[in-house]
């Protein structure tokens, strides 16, 4: 009721005003007057109006750079990072040439060529020079601009070195979970199928398919016994045995899971450590995420190392980076003791999108090393 209030005041508005000036036109026609035609003291008006807007207008664009550009994220803290920064500087910068220098054209246009009475404007309906100079012009900038970025972006995603450290990122709503390989430096495999409540990122070693399987069995025990309680082919009988069916399938669903591994594939599971509030990565040594999703897409950020890439459910992405400063290095350099790194969620997820993140923390391989060694592994740990 409020909504359709305020818009019947403008309406109403819109509507007076239009009288109003309907009003003045007629009043200005039986004064002999004719209110339509602007005089040159006017157009002069308005020519240095013009001017002073478009002055003011580059002004604050030049007062908001100056003001917030220290708000921006602060150097890349990553090695394939400078590379992005330096891409973004120079479209900044080409933006800021093109839309200064556009501004005082159009300016010096407005108030050189303002209408006078005595002046008659030229007709000009085309010209090829013209048309090729601005059709050139932005096209060689643009695969300029198009070409470097590929060529940034094909160097932070070149083949990830042969010592780097594997870690996943799993995402779902709305959390993180850090997933570090152990010793081996390779993470154990996972499989939808295998998620529950002690197993979110459903990672499958002998002993999870184990619990898995005798959990069905369990299960599947249960009903049948529940079977002798009821009229044999009866409405529920008829349900119980459907749901043991079910049940059947899952669990064949994991015997094939079973089949697929062997104790070597099982083991490189066992030393497999989860990170929750936070996780760690070394300085100056490469690190390979590989990014999962369990539920809808999400987009694993880390801003301050310029890496961003789409967790989808159902397919495993990648992102490879060297961090070159440490969390305290950073500290320093920005003056702020309580600065951390951080990884975001950047894809509107639901409801608890906004609170989708996880510290981190970047320190020394000495430092790291023994943070790693403090962490229970996960099929180990106490729960
Ligand atoms: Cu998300």
């Amino acid at each position: 009721m409020t909504t359709f209030l305020i818009y019947l005041v403008l309406i109403l508005g819109i509507v007076a005003l239009v009288q109003l000036i309907r009003v003045s036109e007629i009043s200005n026609f039986l004064n002999g007057e004719d209110g339509i035609m602007v005089t040159d003291k006017e157009t002069n008006n308005i020519r240095y109006m013009f001017v002073a807007f478009f002055a003011a207008f580059i002004g604050f664009y030049g007062w908001l750079v100056w003001r917030f550009w220290d708000i921006l994220l602060p150097a890349a803290a990553s090695e394939h990072g400078k590379a992005i920064d330096t891409l973004m500087n120079l479209n900044i910068a080409l933006i800021t040439i093109v839309f200064v220098a556009l501004h005082i054209v159009l300016s010096y246009f407005l108030f050189r060529y303002a209408k006078t009475k005595n002046e008659k404007a030229t007709f000009n309906t085309h010209s090829n020079k013209l048309e090729l100079i601005w059709t050139i012009t932005p096209a060689v900038f643009l695969a300029g601009i198009i070409i470097f970025g590929i060529s940034a972006w094909n160097d932070a995603m070149r083949n990830v070195p042969e010592d780097a450290i594997n870690i996943e990122l799993y995402a779902r709503q709305f959390d993180w979970t850090a997933r570090y390989a152990g010793k081996d430096n390779v993470l154990g495999k996972a499989n939808f199928r295998m998620i529950n409540g002690t197993n979110a990122l459903g990672i499958i070693n002998e002993k999870s398919i184990n619990d898995r399987l005798s959990a069905y069995n369990e299960k599947i025990a249960e009903l049948e016994e529940s079977r002798k309680s009821v009229f044999p082919g009866g409405t529920n009988d008829q349900e119980i045995l459907e749901e043991i069916t079910l049940q059947k399938k899952h669990r064949a669903y994991i015997e094939q899971l079973q089949a697929q591994n062997n104790v070597e594939s099982y083991s490189v599971a066992d030393d497999d450590i989860l990170a929750k509030v936070e996780f760690h990565i070394p300085i100056n040594k490469p690190i390979n995420f590989q990014i999962r999703s369990q539920d809808v897409i999400h987009s694993a950020y880390m801003p301050h190392f310029r890496a961003q890439m789409n967790a989808v459910p159902g397919m495993m992405t990648q992102f490879y980076f060297t961090p070159t400063m440490t969390t305290e290095q950073m500290r320093a350099k920005l003056g702020n003791p309580d600065f951390n790194y951080i990884l975001l969620c950047n894809k509107i997820c639901g409801a608890a999108h906004y609170n989708m993140q996880m510290n981190i923390v970047v320190e020394s391989e000495e430092d790291y090393n023994k943070w790693l060694s403090e962490q229970p592994k996960f099929f180990t740990a106490e729960k």
